[in-house]
């Protein structure tokens, strides 16, 4: 992966301003940095013929301040004040496709596990990114682990919230994974069913029917998973997105495949060592993947309501 030093990016959109890259910087002693204490969201801005086209922001404005919620973390711009801001920030870089990174936390004030009392803080930037777990691995799919560690339950943490916290267990599943070589984890809930990838959600196909587990089962509720679910349902899919998948229902499934901003739609060709159908990209996922590129490269008009063009 690329280093920010290696990218032509130089503007950070941070608390009502650009700055330079370099000055978008914040106190060792900021809250979020000893407690994890803030929210985050992930977008992705594509490159069509009508200029860079932004997927989904809406939803994922939406998500971000929902995920503020449960923390009383106030963030103190309108929607519309950081749409003008993502916007503006994509135009002045000239970027085309990039990945956006908006993030509201808990700042500098005092220390304490109490975050009352201590500033808001809230950023943007965006950066090109290219495909999460290799360009390879769209075509040919991944390797998975089902790791050892499980998922927090909701019960423990709001796991609807995308907080920057919770994502030690996506680190730990995800690097226990690559230190057995394979690309990434598959991380079960606290019951022991089936949940998400450390940055992903999971879909299975068994018997031309699609299954994904439910929002209640300790997952994000991804955008990039509602898109595949509508995408598929106009392909003539069934589509079953309350499923409880047990561990062993991975192995036998037709195929796999994950969801995510950053991940799109990546097929998965063995758990544990284990090949999933004929242990490449299967003809479901082939047909949704390929469907989902149609239409955020904007090779279609069709779902032209997903889309925030940068360009006025
Ligand atoms: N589950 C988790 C745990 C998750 O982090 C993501 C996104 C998803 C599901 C899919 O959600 P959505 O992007 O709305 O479809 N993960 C983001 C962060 C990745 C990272 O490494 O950082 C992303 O894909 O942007």
């Amino acid at each position: 992966m690329a280093t920010f030093e290696e990218m032509d990016v130089d503007t950070i959109w941070m608390d009502g301003e650009f700055v330079d890259w370099e000055e978008a910087q914040v106190h060792v002693l900021s809250h979020a940095l000893h407690y994890g204490s803030g929210v985050f969201e992930g977008v992705r801005c594509y490159d069509t013929d009508e200029g860079p086209a932004i997927f989904r922001w809406d939803g994922h404005l939406d998500r971000f301040y929902q995920s503020a919620k449960p923390y009383n973390l106030e963030i103190e711009y309108t929607p519309e004040e950081l749409t003008e801001a993502t916007l503006e920030l994509v135009r002045r870089q000239d970027l085309r496709s990039c990945y956006i990174r908006p993030i509201a936390f808990y700042g500098y004030k005092q220390l304490g596990v109490s975050p009352v009392g201590v500033p808001t803080r809230t950023s943007i930037a965006c950066w090109p990114w290219g495909a999460y777990l290799g360009e390879e691995a769209l075509e040919n799919g991944v390797e998975v682990k089902v790791s050892s560690w499980r998922k927090h339950a909701s019960s423990q943490i709001p796991t609807n919230a995308k907080t920057t916290g919770p994502y030690i267990n996506s680190l730990l599943a995800g690097e226990e994974a690559r230190r057995h070589d394979y690309a990434e984890a598959i991380v079960l809930n606290k019951e022991g069913y089936v949940a998400e990838g450390p940055g992903e959600n999971v879909f299975l196909v068994r018997d031309d029917e699609i299954l994904t587990p439910a929002v209640s089962q300790s997952i994000l509720d991804g955008l990039t998973r509602d898109t595949v679910i509508e995408l598929a349902r106009d392909l003539g899919y069934e589509v079953n997105e309350h499923a409880t998948i047990g561990r062993g229902e991975l192995y036998t499934a037709d195929e796999l495949f994950f969801s995510g901003t950053a991940a799109e739609v990546t097929p998965v060709r063995k758990v544990d060592n284990v090949e999933i159908g004929d242990g490449g990209r299967g003809p479901v996922t082939e047909a949704i993947q390929s469907r989902f590129f149609d239409v955020v490269e904007r090779r279609t008009d069709d779902y032209d309501e997903w889309f925030t063009y940068v360009e006025t």
